[in-house]
């Protein structure tokens, strides 16, 4: 048996933070070496993520996870056991042969998840998870939520968030105040026009009913502008318009407007969005299977970055149509959006193979956990977006970074902007 073989696996159910049951699970290595994990959950899901599976019947109103603590126990923890964790490939494709389906619908993505993100925080007792695999760490630029709307605000706007990049900073450190001088200048303005800010949507931004979809772009340019600091040079927008949330057989229902839209009227909305703001990328901007719609979008607003989230659901199979087709020009990548660490590995390394932009994602219902930090250090994955700078389940994310650019002193590598890293080299 290897030094680092996995002896033993537990698994509990835990909650996330909006207090829905979520698998957690401690992986306890020959060594000694221990690690644990929370899987986050998301409440845009698309229809191409990997399943997470639910007990339904009473408990937790149908949302308990005791059926895939079961299965992390029992057939998953069988299948690892002996293995050697610093093999995480190994790990995962073992966790993949077991389950035995291409979306992990026997046992769970989320039990999946749990124990492979569990391998790896045990093995990173002894080194820091961003240095396991030995890449040249590299700090993301962040975006951070400001204005929230959709599923994660009740639906106050149609679109789901709208996002700065402090694409003038310097530094992590630098870019994380920024953000913050501006979520604050912008709850001013919001204030100063009657609107209620105390209470924060499900990743901590704001979450104001407003007249328009427009309107929240016009409050946080207000924000950026009222912090002193330059719109577009300092700090630029980011929209996730998780227009797969608003999309229905006949288009598209701007229910907070009162109005319906084609996908090329969406098209020509955005376009004139991204005349009139400052705007350096723009997510979703139609559903999930909206190929073309997406194709007249990506040569419509290809000057801009283009993320594929629902789009592409972290699916080496949906990125590779998409890379053939055409179809935007980076991805959103969530690990429990696939279900194992390898997998979004391969993902990131694929599409940026292909010249796509990479952004590591938490989900809306997410945990304590800081691993997505060390992640995208590690993968060098350009940005990462977390959420609002409230909530302390996004800032466990914000402070992990914080601590690992203080650990790799004044001059850790820092993503500048526009975001163009290398691809990473294949992981160990
Ligand atoms: C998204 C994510 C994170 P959810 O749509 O990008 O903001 O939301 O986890 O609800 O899918
Ligand atoms: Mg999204």
């Amino acid at each position: 048996m290897g030094e680092q073989a996995i002896l033993e696996v537990q698994a509990w159910e835990a909650l996330d933070s909006r207090g829905t049951p979520t698998v957690g699970c401690e992986v306890i290595l020959s060594d000694g070496s221990h690690g644990s994990a929370v899987v986050p959950s998301g409440a845009s899901t698309g229809r191409h993520e990997a399943v997470e599976l639910r007990d339904g019947g009473t408990r937790y109103g149908g949302a308990g996870v005791l059926t895939a603590v079961a299965n992390v126990e029992g057939p998953l923890a069988q299948a690892v056991s002996g293995l050697d964790a610093s093999d995480q490939r190994g790990v995962d494709a073992a966790l993949r042969a077991a389950d035995g389906t291409s979306d992990l619908g026997r046992y769970g993505a989320n039990a999946v998840l749990a124990i492979s993100l569990a391998t790896a925080v045990a093995r990173a007792s002894r080194v820091p998870l961003y240095a396991i695999d030995g890449h040249p760490p590299l700090l993301p630029m962040p975006m951070v939520n400001v204005i929230s709307g959709g599923a994660h605000a009740g639906g106050a706007l149609d679109i789901q968030d709208v996002l700065v990049v402090p694409v003038g900073a310097r530094s992590f450190r630098e870019a994380i105040e920024w953000a913050w001088q501006v979520r604050r200048a912008t709850a001013e303005c919001a204030s100063a026009q009657g609107l209620p800010t105390a209470l924060v949507a499900d990743e901590g931004g704001l979450g104001p009913h407003l007249a328009t979809n427009r309107a929240a772009l016009e409050l946080v340019v207000e924000g950026i502008e009222r912090s002193g600091l330059r719109a577009g040079t300092e700090v630029a927008l980011a929209v996730d318009v998780a227009a797969t949330t608003f999309a229905d057989r006949n288009g598209y229902d701007l229910r907070s407007e009162g109005r319906r839209v084609t996908a090329a009227e969406l098209v020509s909305e955005l376009a004139e969005w991204v005349r009139d703001f400052p705007i350096v990328s723009l997510e979703d901007v139609l559903a999930e299977d909206d190929w073309g719609g997406w194709r007249d979008a990506t040569s419509r607003l290809d000057s801009i970055q283009l993320l594929g989230d629902d789009l592409f659901a972290t699916n080496a199979a949906r990125l590779r149509q998409g890379i053939e087709a055409g179809v935007a020009n980076a991805i959103l990548v969530k690990p429990n959006q696939v279900g194992t660490l390898t997998d979004a590995y391969d993902v990131v390394t694929a599409a940026r193979q292909a010249g796509y932009n990479t952004v590591l994602s938490a989900r809306s219902g997410d945990t304590e956990d800081s691993w997505l930090a060390d992640l995208a250090v590690a993968w060098r994955t350009g940005q990462i977006k977390v959420g609002s700078t409230t909530r302390s389940e996004r800032t466990a994310k914000w402070n992990r970074l914080l601590k690992i650019e203080a650990d790799l002193g004044p001059a850790a590598p820092f993503a500048s902007w526009p975001s163009s890293p290398d691809p990473p080299p294949p992981s160990k």
